[in-house]
């Protein structure tokens, strides 16, 4: 059966997006990314798909459904659309170790890597306290990955291969870089070889890569 297009709605800047941009990819389901300006993601038109008023949201017309917040969005693809496991695994201990990781990058990751990007280069003051502890978090994730990384000897977060849960980490920690500098990633790859070995991995991915680039394409399309 032919699937129809789903619409993934998100932003050229905004990392969550680009992390369910990535799910299609990998599971090969044909997709069309709506980008939206943030002012727009505070009207009607979009707060009825979304109250919460930020993207990622999709409207999938092939079972009818609109869903926000980027993990729940993951979910429901990979059960969705992943039948036969290639992503996921469906029985325990695996299945719930995907969800832990998949948590920990939604409560962890996301929302402390989000307030360096916030207290860096967009709070109207100066705090240096705030960009400290917001960097030392950054490092503190990253050596969480290592250290369950080095326990297991495995390549990858859950089981014996590629899931779901290694894409979710993709789209913040492509931004380290811009976020905490060259200087600090370098540290990072120094002192913690065993997550950087894993993040290049991950990185090294076709869908990884061809959404890098899309996301490329559309920042210097909005700038
Ligand atoms: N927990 C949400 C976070 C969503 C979020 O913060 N999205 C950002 C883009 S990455 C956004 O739309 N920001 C616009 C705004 O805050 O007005 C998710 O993972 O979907």
């Amino acid at each position: 059966m032919s699937l129809k297009p789903i619409v993934l709605h998100g932003h050229a800047g905004g990392p969550n997006p680009w992390k369910v941009a990535i799910a299609l990819e990998e599971l090969n389901v044909p997709y069309e990314h709506k980008l939206w300006e943030f002012p727009d993601l505070k009207t009607e038109k979009f707060e009825k798909m979304n109250p919460n008023g930020r993207t990622p949201a999709i409207e999938d017309p092939n079972t009818g459904i609109t869903l926000w917040e980027s993990g729940a969005i993951i979910e429901y693809l990979v059960e969705t659309y992943d039948k036969e496991g290639k992503f996921t695994y469906t029985s325990s201990p695996e299945k719930y170790q995907l969800k832990q990781w998949l948590h920990f990058q939604m409560s962890g990751q996301g929302p402390y890597f989000g307030q360096l990007a916030w207290f860096k280069n967009y709070h109207p003051e100066k705090i240096q306290s705030a960009v400290d502890r917001y960097t030392k978090e950054i490092k503190r994730v990253c050596s969480v990955i290592d250290a369950h990384l080095k326990s297991t000897g495995k390549e990858y977060l859950v089981g014996d291969k590629y899931t779901y849960a290694d894409l979710s980490f993709v789209p913040w920690n492509i931004l380290v870089g811009w976020l905490a500098g060259e200087e600090f990633e370098k540290e990072i790859q120094k002192d913690l070889p065993t997550y950087w070995a894993w993040w290049q991995r991950v990185l090294s991915r076709d869908a990884v890569q061809k959404v890098k680039k899309d996301r490329e394409a559309a920042l210097a399309k909005a700038h």
